[in-house]
């Protein structure tokens, strides 16, 4: 039976989905595959600290990427705090509001002031006019994020690095296996961040990786992670625990024999969700540029301020929600609104993030989502997005059950 505006919003919900559909659902290679390399490390009883198939998945993700180093660590997160310190950055550190948590607490977690700074609304990551105004003689680093795999403007941001003579990596969480200007992301700046974590489209597990084409450093990110250690019963930096294990690893090789599946699904359902939603006036999934390679693991839907004015963001969310549809508000309400960067700059103004935290929302795609999800999620959309008016007088309370 068609779903009218009231099933969705009087009667709390009519559950179009049995199950939860996650934006996020981990995508899983093969098997067999998986569970013989599995056994593989139970019998060879070695579970860790630079094991075969660590060296094995770092040698593939520097062949795919292109660079000469892939220093595999536990996360994502740990390996930024890595980079962050084995290229000695301090003091402040221009790095997106709009972007994960992880990002910002990365550095003020070693005692470095993270400096919030607007996105341009056309790339949705630094706005590289804004980045040079926040500058001061403090300033050692840029950290740039691809969010949602929306590559940063490299050029301009490397421009003013090696001009001011600042660090420049790039959190590329997002952006495994997207393309700049044709050149895989990866060989971009002093280094560049993955994270493998289970939701991102290509994991393993919990996992991420610092890659790089300088020597020196790589070096550095290896004894870092790793304690320090130069030798048996030598230390010769401070380092810390940022070691892949080897079921993570296994887990990545795995991932890897799959991964043209995992982005056709992705490439399929943008496709899917664009043509579903194309014309519809009062929102629009965000394109990629397809002249790169694009991961298209964000599958992001922008709401305009004619609908929002009407209906917000996170009406959508709850109905959506009510539905068994677990869409997420990534990044909302950026970091310079969380703790401790609320309280410590209360006075910050970042329009641009502020105006896009409000208005996005990822919606599920990856190798668990069908086709056919996608069409019942976008015909739910449509039905909410072009009932505006009747979505608010609903949830206004007007008139109820009948
Ligand atoms: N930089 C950026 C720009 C990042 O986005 C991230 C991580 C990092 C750095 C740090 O990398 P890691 O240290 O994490 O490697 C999730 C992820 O935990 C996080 O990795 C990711 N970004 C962030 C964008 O999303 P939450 O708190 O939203 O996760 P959670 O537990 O709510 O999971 C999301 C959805 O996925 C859930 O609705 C359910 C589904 N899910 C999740 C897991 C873990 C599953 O279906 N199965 C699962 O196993 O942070």
């Amino acid at each position: 039976m068609k779903k009218t505006v009231k099933d969705l919003v009087v009667f709390g919900g009519s559950r179009s989905f049995r199950e939860p559909l996650y934006a996020g659902r981990p995508n899983i290679g093969e098997r067999a595959r998986l569970l013989d390399r599995f056994k593989q490390i139970i019998d060879s009883r070695w579970l860790t600290n630079d094991g075969p198939f660590v060296k094995e998945f770092e040698q593939r993700i520097a062949d795919l990427v292109g660079v000469k180093h892939c220093i595999a660590m536990c996360n994502g997160t740990v390996a930024l705090e890595i980079a962050i310190r084995a290229l000695g950055m301090k003091g402040e550190v221009i790095v997106p509001s709009f972007t994960f948590i992880a990002t910002a607490h990365a550095l003020q977690w070693q005692g470095i002031t993270p400096v919030f700074c607007d996105i341009d609304p056309g790339t949705y990551t630094l706005d590289p006019v804004k980045v040079e105004q926040a500058i001061t003689p403090k300033t050692t680093a840029i950290i740039g994020v691809h969010v949602w795999g929306y590559t940063c403007d490299i050029e301009a941001l490397a421009e003013i690095a090696a001009r001011r003579n600042l660090k420049l990596i790039f959190d590329a969480a997002h952006a495994f296996a997207c393309s700049y200007k044709g050149r895989m992301i990866g060989s971009f700046g002093d280094a560049e961040v993955f994270s493998f974590h289970a939701t991102k489209f290509f994991n393993t597990l919990e996992g991420g990786a610092v890659v790089t084409n300088d020597d020196e450093l790589a070096t550095k990110l290896r004894l870092m992670r790793n304690f320090g250690f130069t030798d048996y019963d030598e230390v010769s930096y401070i380092g810390t625990n940022g070691k892949m294990n080897e079921i993570s690893a296994a887990m990545g090789l795995t991932s890897l024999e799959s991964l043209d599946e995992f982005l056709a699904v992705n490439r399929r359902n943008y496709h899917r969700y664009r043509e579903e939603l194309r014309d519809i006036a009062g929102a629009r999934v965000l394109a990629y540029d397809e002249t790169e390679t694009c991961n298209y693991q964000y599958i992001v839907l922008e709401l305009d301020e004619v609908f929002t004015r009407i209906v917000s963001r996170d009406e959508v969310w709850r109905i959506l929600t009510a539905e068994n549809i677990m869409a997420r508000r990534y990044f909302y309400p950026g970091c310079h609104r969380m703790e401790p960067y609320r309280s410590n700059l209360p006075e910050l103004q970042l329009p641009e993030t502020d105006r896009l935290a409000e208005r996005i929302l990822c919606l599920p795609t990856g190798t668990a989502v069908t086709e056919s999800d996608v069409k019942t999620i976008c015909q739910l959309l449509r039905l909410i997005i072009e009932s505006a008016d009747e979505v608010r007088l609903l949830l206004d309370g007007g008139p109820g059950p009948v």
